[in-house]
């Protein structure tokens, strides 16, 4: 038996699920508690079904995944977030939508994985310094959310902010980038379905070091677009600013596709080093789309991906 804290709902607090979004929206407005099983995981409740969009590869260990990770809140060195981030507070949390949605507010964390379809994804993850992991993510298409929050006709792009709280954030002491963390999406790549929010990883709630408690994942995308611990998602009618965009342009793009055939100014794109597979372990080449051009090819059409990188 699990002892928990939680108030206990009133029937009449039971409503039917179209409603769940608007009506926590005006409780947490009117200050009530939360009504979360608090100390229990947050996704362990959840049911959660396999994705026919994972890919069959055998995924990194946990270890490998929660202990070589890029999060400059937490340091700038691979290791920093696992030594770190434990000490950010993730609950209470939420997230605040606005901008041109029908029903802005701000979304309690437990609320919003409530009310959506949770499934495995296992992706192909590669960062833009040329590594890679196969990772279980659990979460969330975006498009659920977004369509429950109500997209209106002139958003063009989606636009996703990071916590700021130099406080338990202790690499946010430091300029070494414009905080917030910042990141954008278009609206057809944020309505994609291969486009979620995740949760956690192996079924367990997301570590901190991976982006507690919501992170993006954007598996064609380098993974800094996949920004972590999100506190704001606004829909915009301009393209927003990113933030490794905003530091050095001409090496990061707004798209940030992944492609072997434009390379870093830096650096070849044209192939990757698996992590986890040791130190003799032999570069991969990378494809283009990281693997998921079926899927995405079609929404850059016509584009020069050279100039648009
Ligand atoms: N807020 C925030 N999100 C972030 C980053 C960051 O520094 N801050 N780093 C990005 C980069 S460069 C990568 S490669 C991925 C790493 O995700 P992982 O640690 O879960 O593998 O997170 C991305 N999201
Ligand atoms: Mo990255």
């Amino acid at each position: 038996m699990h002892i928990i804290s939680a108030p206990k709902f009133k029937s009449s607090e039971i409503t039917p699920k179209a409603d769940w979004l608007n009506r926590r929206q005006l409780m947490i407005g009117a200050g009530a508690v939360a009504t979360t099983t608090f100390g229990l995981p947050a996704l362990a409740k959840l049911k959660t079904i396999k994705s026919k969009y994972s890919t069959t590869r055998t995924p990194n260990t946990f270890k490998d995944i929660t202990t070589y990770n890029n999060f400059y809140e937490f340091g700038t060195s691979k290791s920093d977030p696992a030594e770190n981030a434990s000490r950010l507070t993730t609950s209470p949390w939420s997230v605040t939508i606005d901008g041109m949605v029908d029903k802005p507010g701000k979304y309690a964390f437990e609320d919003i994985i409530k009310g959506v379809s949770m499934e495995e994804r296992i992706y192909r993850f590669r960062c833009v310094e040329a590594w890679s992991m196969i990772i279980p993510w659990t979460g969330f298409q975006l498009s659920e959310l977004l369509a429950r929050v109500g997209v209106q006709s002139g958003a063009k792009y989606v636009s996703f902010e990071t916590l700021v709280r130099p406080s338990e954030m202790i690499g946010q002491r430091s300029n070494v980038l414009e905080w917030p963390y910042r990141e954008g999406l278009r609206m057809d790549e944020a309505m994609h379905p291969l486009t979620i929010l995740a949760a956690g990883i192996y079924g367990e709630d997301m570590p901190k070091q991976n982006g507690a408690p919501l992170r993006l994942v954007v598996p064609w995308k380098y993974g800094f677009k996949s920004i972590k611990s999100i506190v704001r998602i606004s829909l915009t009618a301009r393209q927003p600013q990113a933030t490794w965009n905003m530091l050095s342009p001409r090496e990061y793009g707004f798209y940030s596709n992944v492609n072997p055939n434009v390379d870093h100014p830096r650096w070849t794109q044209a192939s990757e080093r698996p992590i986890g597979g040791g130190l003799f372990t032999r570069r991969k080449q990378t494809q283009m789309f990281n693997g998921y051009g079926q899927e995405v090819a079609g929404l850059y059409k016509g584009m020069d991906l050279t100039r648009n990188f």
